[in-house]
């Protein structure tokens, strides 16, 4: 009886294992668990999952806006977070725009994250959704760690997603990513998502994958995506990717309906 019952309590301890394994193995699998989720339920933007990044023009990436906390920037309209570009004068800047990151406040190593959005259309946005390392404070950029889940520029029909690492990184132009064709992007929501695991990373629109990056592939050592990073939501307005908008722009609007992170 007593060997029974050890066998049973072995036979337990290794099924709990078993399966605080699979939490982070899985790479398109089913058994993930919510861990985190964003409905943008309230009627702000909730500080204590958020930051708001307060940022002159020109500080990244030769981009035009000034990232503000200004309520017409950063705001909730109908459970959904509005992200808003405009055409403005603010202190040096003539755009304005918002920007919000979870660092400090959650923080994940590995899991699949969801993000249904509407991707603004127009010549001179650069929209993101993507995930930076803390290692950032310690270990600078790129060599810290990046993964874009979604990127968009200027009125393409193309979503992209794309690492950067010490290795590589669009300073040397050497980052790794894909990209997929998505209809009435800026009309319709879509589930922009990624699954990243140990050995993998694999990005899809509605479940459909369109890329994917195996370490075995890329990465003898230096693979940074073993630490814990951060989420980034925001909407540039020109830069070295988009260029300048028209001298017709006015507003666009980067609208976020729900976040949902699995592990
Ligand atoms: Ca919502």
């Amino acid at each position: 009886m007593k060997i029974l019952i050890l066998s049973i309590l072995l036979l337990l301890l290794s099924c709990m294992s078993y399966k605080s394994n699979l939490t982070h193995i899985g790479i398109l699998k089913s058994d993930y668990q919510l861990i985190w989720s964003e409905e943008f339920n309230e009627s702000r933007l909730d500080t204590n999952k958020w930051n708001i990044e307060i940022r002159d023009p020109g500080w990244v990436n030769n981009e035009l806006q000034a990232y503000t906390d200004k309520q017409d920037n950063i705001y909730i309209e109908k459970n959904n977070l509005v992200i808003q570009g405009i055409k403005e004068s603010y202190g040096t800047a003539n755009y304005t725009s918002g920007r919000i990151n979870t660092s400090g406040k959650s923080r994940w190593k590995y899991g699949r994250f969801e993000i249904r959005a509407k991707i603004p259309r127009q010549k001179g946005l650069w929209p993101a959704i993507w995930l930076l390392s803390e290692t950032i404070y310690t270990d600078g950029w790129p060599n810290c760690g990046e993964i874009d889940i979604m990127e968009h520029v200027n009125n393409e029909d193309i979503i992209y997603g794309t690492i950067h690492s010490e290795k590589y990184n669009h300073m040397n132009n050497t980052q790794i990513g894909g990209n997929m064709i998505i209809d009435n992007m800026d009309i319709e929501f879509h589930t922009f998502g990624l699954e990243w695991n140990s050995q993998s990373l694999v990005w899809f629109i509605d479940n459909n994958i369109y890329h994917r990056i195996d370490k075995k592939d890329y990465f003898d050592d230096k693979w940074p995506f073993d630490n814990n990073y951060f989420l980034i939501i925001n909407q540039a307005i020109g830069g070295f990717w988009p260029g300048d908008p028209e001298d017709d722009f006015r507003k666009s609007q980067f609208i976020i309906d729900w976040i949902k992170v699995y592990q």
